[in-house]
């Protein structure tokens, strides 16, 4: 399974396709616009939340509210459109046109892609950089993980994600008694968090933020239930799962690290106290006593809970700018503001889910026939019935 985007920040619309979707999933806008609801919020998002009112349209590849098994594609335009018709139009510009109507770029933001986007592709305006690097492109990444999520769920596959961590200020250890508990709290908190005082402290350190012109960054956790044993490989590199895990969670903007379960700790810990004992017994099969590994072993699921946590930085868009030099005069300035986020971790928690649940799927996908997705179900029901009595 495999799948495109298309589409600028303040362009027409942004767009998915998406190829490999067994034929005879069910698959409704509504599954979709739910998990881009859940993108939109969250304390720290810029005055661009308040125009848009993300929505999908399917475009192709269902009927009926099911799969066809072919190509899907998903739409999501952009209401702020309607202010950039000129800025941002396809048609070539007449030659009287003013340099205003360009809203040209030439002074780097530190930190984005601007300054070697625009030297890769012989941008002069790096506008032509912004509007494809912003994380505006992350609305059709959430529609094409909610697909991935509907999948996981019909195979009994659940996941979840909460802010471990914002500015600096932690969230004590999650105790949840199941997923479901986790994301009840979570979604109910303005910064998706599970603990209550760090959530004032959060919110608070995001305000304080927003008025000294900066913005701030933090931790978020995806925990999925329900991967059966055995999917990914140790026999190549490339075929590892979590390292597809990894690599997808870096892929969103802003981020920085990865860990699964006690992540970086096991440096600091001997064998003993990293890895987990195995236990059998007849409900369950194999099992781990504990899950410090975070549901991989070998580059493949252990059929315990995957645990993975990404670091993101916080947005390179600063009201108060750093410095930079202007690509024109190569002159010394501040960098170019545009509006922006002070904080955007809790929505890129759902990013974060939306981009996982994706690998796991397009795993699954590979490892077991993809065509139907009544033959999907069974085989992944036989994978966990051979792991139990193995
Ligand atoms: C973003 C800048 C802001 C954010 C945007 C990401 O957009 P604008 O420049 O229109 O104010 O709001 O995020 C989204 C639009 C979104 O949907 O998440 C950036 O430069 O990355």
């Amino acid at each position: 399974m495999r799948y495109l985007t298309a589409g600028e920040s303040h362009g027409p619309q942004l767009t998915t396709i998406i190829e490999g979707l067994p034929a005879g999933m069910p698959l409704t806008e509504e599954d979709i616009n739910m998990e881009l609801a859940r993108r939109q919020k969250g304390h720290g998002r810029g005055r661009r939340m308040q125009i848009e009112k993300d929505a999908v349209q399917i475009m192709g590849g269902i009927r009926h509210g099911y799969t066809l098994g072919s190509p899907v594609a998903l739409v999501v335009e952009n209401k702020d459109w309607t202010h950039w018709t000129k800025i941002m139009g396809q048609a070539p510009l007449d030659s009287e046109a003013s340099e205003e109507v360009k809203r040209k770029i030439t002074r780097a933001r530190p930190g984005h892609a601007d300054l070697n986007g625009a030297l890769k592709y012989g941008h002069r305006d790096m506008r032509n950089v912004l509007e494809r690097s912003s994380a505006r492109e992350t609305t059709v990444r959430v529609a094409a993980g909610a697909a991935a999520k509907k999948l996981l769920s019909l195979l009994g596959i659940e996941i979840a994600c909460h802010v471990k961590e914002i500015g600096g200020i932690a969230a004590e250890e999650a105790n949840y008694a199941s997923l479901a508990e986790l994301k009840e709290k979570t979604e109910a908190s303005p910064v998706r968090t599970f603990d209550p005082d760090a959530e004032k402290k959060m919110m608070a350190a995001i305000d304080e933020a927003k008025k000294n012109g900066d913005s701030i960054g933090g931790i978020v956790e995806v925990i999925v239930e329900g991967m059966p044993p055995g999917v990914g490989s140790y026999v190549h590199y490339d075929r590892k799962l979590d390292s597809k895990l990894a690599g997808a969670m870096v892929s969103i903007n802003a981020f920085k690290g990865v860990e699964f379960g006690i992540g970086f700790e096991a440096a600091r810990k001997p064998g003993s106290e990293v890895h987990d004992e195995i236990l059998w017994d007849a409900e369950r099969g194999y099992y781990r006593r504990t899950n410090r590994l975070g549901g991989f072993e070998g580059g493949m699921t252990t059929g315990m809970p995957i645990v993975v946590r990404g670091v993101m930085k916080p947005i390179p868009t600063l009201y108060k700018p750093l410095q930079s030099v202007d690509i024109d005069t190569k002159e010394p300035y501040a960098a170019s503001i545009e509006r922006s986020d002070s904080c955007a971790v809790p929505a890129a928690a759902v990013v974060a889910e939306s981009v996982i649940a994706w690998e796991l799927a397009a795993a699954i996908l590979e490892q077991f026939p993809a065509d139907r997705m009544d033959a999907l179900i069974q085989s992944v029901e036989e994978q966990r019935r051979y792991a139990r009595e193995f």
